[in-house]
């Protein structure tokens, strides 16, 4: 038996935007209950009134653990049993050279992509050992599997997600609690807009003449991984559109 025809309660962290968003709204069109919540309370007013009965929307800083705290201390009591997080609040910034590249993008990526990570899962994983089930799903990336030039603390962060992940799983056993690690490659999302601090020109220009993964298929990924029978743990998931591939190693010659 599977657990799709059963209610769940399933928060998903960054839910204003890209994958966050098509999760969110995937989970609710199945009718279970959905936490939307990030920063951007707007942009979860449009989704609140599209679902309005199954889901709850929340401003949250993932970054904070006063504002983590505020936050599951206000769910309404029908939202407060939490089945599956999404730990999907994420971003990349900058992706000049580790020699120069701006420390405070580095602090944001670290405080969001591994602080913002591991505080959620602390704060939610008591419950579920509690009721000895539960499913917490990462977002990570192939760039925590795969160098490129620039992805230096980026890729360091989905890195961590990778083995927090792993580690998670060996601190679960016999808790039936599942823990999966999502590792999309490109996808087309505010991710590069966000990169390129708001240059839309640059954002636009990573996914010219290519077809990128859509936030829709990342949230089916993490719906998939979500629906399996109890007894099935799906460790990870990469995925790459397949307009992409490695590029080989490279080699500094010297210029004669
Ligand atoms: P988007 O920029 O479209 O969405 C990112 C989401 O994260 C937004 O909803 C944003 O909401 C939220 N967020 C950022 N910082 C915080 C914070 N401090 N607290 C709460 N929410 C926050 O990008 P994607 O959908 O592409 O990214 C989602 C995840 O997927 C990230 O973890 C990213 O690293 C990862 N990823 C992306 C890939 C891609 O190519 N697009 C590939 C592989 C992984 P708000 O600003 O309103 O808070
Ligand atoms: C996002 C994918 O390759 O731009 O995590 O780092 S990549």
């Amino acid at each position: 038996m599977t657990s799709t025809n059963i209610i769940k309660t399933i928060f998903i962290t960054g839910a204003s935007s890209g994958f966050g968003l098509a999760t969110a709204k995937a989970f609710a069109a199945k009718g279970h209950k959905v936490i939307a919540a990030a920063r951007r309370q707007q942009r979860l007013e449009a989704l609140q009134q599209e679902f309005v009965t199954n889901i709850y929307v929340m401003p949250l800083d993932v970054t904070s653990e006063a504002k983590i705290d505020a936050a599951l201390d206000s769910l309404p009591q029908e939202f407060s049993s939490i089945d599956l997080l999404v730990n999907n609040a994420g971003l990349a910034l900058g992706l000049s050279p580790a020699h120069q590249a701006d420390i405070s993008d580095w602090d944001k990526m670290v405080d969001t992509n591994i602080k913002g990570l591991y505080l959620m899962t602390r704060k939610l994983l008591p419950n579920m050992v509690k009721n000895q089930s539960g499913h917490i799903i990462n977002i990570g990336s192939i760039a925590g599997n795969y160098a490129y030039p620039g992805g230096n603390a980026y890729g360091a962060t989905k890195a961590f997600v990778k083995q927090f992940s792993r580690n998670l799983r060996a601190d679960l056993l016999g808790t039936h609690v599942r823990v999966t690690n999502i590792e999309p490659g490109l996808a087309e999302t505010e991710f590069s807009l966000v990169r390129f601090h708001g240059d839309q020109d640059k954002a636009d220009k990573v996914y010219e003449d290519t077809q990128a993964l859509t936030a829709d298929d990342i949230a089916n990924a993490v719906v998939w991984a979500f629906e399996q029978p109890a007894h099935v743990n799906i460790n990870s998931i990469e995925l790459m559109p397949t307009s992409q591939a490695w590029s080989a190693l490279a080699i500094d010659k010297v210029q004669g």
